[in-house]
């Protein structure tokens, strides 16, 4: 019986409690948990700002050791280290065979309902279903789930460096390196220094930008920046943040914004600081119902912006997994630095607190092996 952290309802605290976990199925994983980090979609799950079914155990950025295989599973066996997806990729959908795995057909229902294929879970309590979140569960010891949801890495990269690969790097990385078409020596915004900003930041440098201005409202995030790859800090509280970027820019604003909040004003923001010919990249999540209103005439005509939305970094799992695990070994990727806090899984309600006062890049909880 592992132990998990089950989120109950809206606006409730996650109880860390044991939980059934039925036998995996056939195309199905049983994964004991190395790490899983903590992010701020697993927030916002708790406070209703994105929607899934609940009772859910949360997470879904994780690594583990893999302890038994379903049926007709070839790709991984016991014993093997594999990083989580929270994106299912099948490899044979329309959008995999079209290079756009992140958009995987087969995965998509699993991953909105907190289910595996046969939209059931294989969490339970009580006799009652637990859903688990994007078909993963990583607030959990154990779970079982899909193997198009997981990719082998070798076994001597640290399991809590290989978890916050699952989202945040993917997201951040995946962003500046597949989603936008940064150029050499490009200029980019980032707004927003969090676990995922800090990944653009290091995506944007890999990809050959020369000006990277990191935006953010706490000091601490824009120092963590810095040590990331930012050449500018902009702190939106001494002065208009477009204004600040449009100075640094000559004016012109530039070549590609990213919004890794998920708000409002700071996709207008980042629209804003795009130059013209430019793109804006929106990588952070808002709430469902928000629109965004552009003034078409001026801005995507006459200044042919671009916006581009971003799912999960545009990551092909099977790609980019093995790229960024050789860039880590090679050491010029950070994983390590961005753990903030290293947890055990009665601490996640704490966890959660210290993100939303800004004061975590990533907590990570770490089980026992
Ligand atoms: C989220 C988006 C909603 C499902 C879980 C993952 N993305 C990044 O954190
Ligand atoms: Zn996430």
């Amino acid at each position: 019986m592992p132990r998990a952290a089950v989120c109950p309802g809206i606006d409730q605290p996650l109880e860390v409690v044991d939980v059934d976990l039925d036998a995996p199925k056939a195309g199905e994983v049983l994964v004991r948990m190395g790490a899983s980090g903590v992010c701020h979609s697993d927030l916002s799950v708790q406070n209703g700002t994105l929607l899934a079914p609940l009772p859910s155990v949360l997470g879904h950025e994780g690594a583990g050791i893999v302890e038994s295989v379903g049926e007709g599973v070839s790709s991984v066996k016991e014993g093997d280290h594999v990083v989580l997806s929270f994106v299912p990729q099948c490899g044979a959908c329309y959008f995999c065979a079209h290079d756009q795995p992140q958009l995987c057909e087969t995965g998509f229902l699993p991953m909105a309902t907190g289910s595996l294929l046969d939209l059931t879970p294989r969490f339970s309590r009580g006799g009652s279903p637990l859903n688990q979140m994007s078909a993963l569960g990583t607030f959990s010891e154990q779970l079982v789930t899909l193997e198009m949801s997981m990719v082998k890495i070798d076994s001597d990269i640290p399991l809590s460096s290989a978890a916050l690969i699952g989202c945040g790097v993917l997201t951040g990385f995946g962003a500046a390196v597949n989603t936008a078409s940064i150029r050499r020596g490009d200029s980019v915004a980032v707004i927003g220094c969090g676990g995922v900003g800090l990944n653009v930041i290091q995506g944007a440098v890999h990809a050959g930008a020369e000006r990277i201005i990191a935006v953010d409202m706490f000091d601490a995030k824009l120092d963590m920046a810095r040590a990331f790859g930012a050449t500018d800090v902009v702190n939106p509280s001494s002065g208009d943040a477009t204004d600040q970027v449009r100075e640094l820019t000559a004016g012109r604003g530039v070549d590609v914004a990213f919004e890794v909040i998920g708000l409002k004003s700071t996709t207008e923001q980042a629209f804003a600081m795009a130059r013209r010919g430019g793109q804006a990249v929106i990588v952070g999540v808002p709430k469902m119902e928000q629109i965004l209103e552009i003034p078409i005439a001026m801005e995507l005509l006459v200044n042919e912006k671009q916006v581009r939305g971003c799912w999960y970094g545009s990551s092909d799992v099977r790609r980019d997994i093995p790229q960024l695990i050789s860039l880590y070994q090679s050491g010029s990727l950070k994983l390590d630095e961005l753990i903030s806090r290293r947890i055990g899984l009665e601490e996640v309600n704490e966890a959660f607190r210290a993100m939303e006062a800004g004061e975590v890049a990533r907590s990570v909880i770490e089980y026992d092996l």
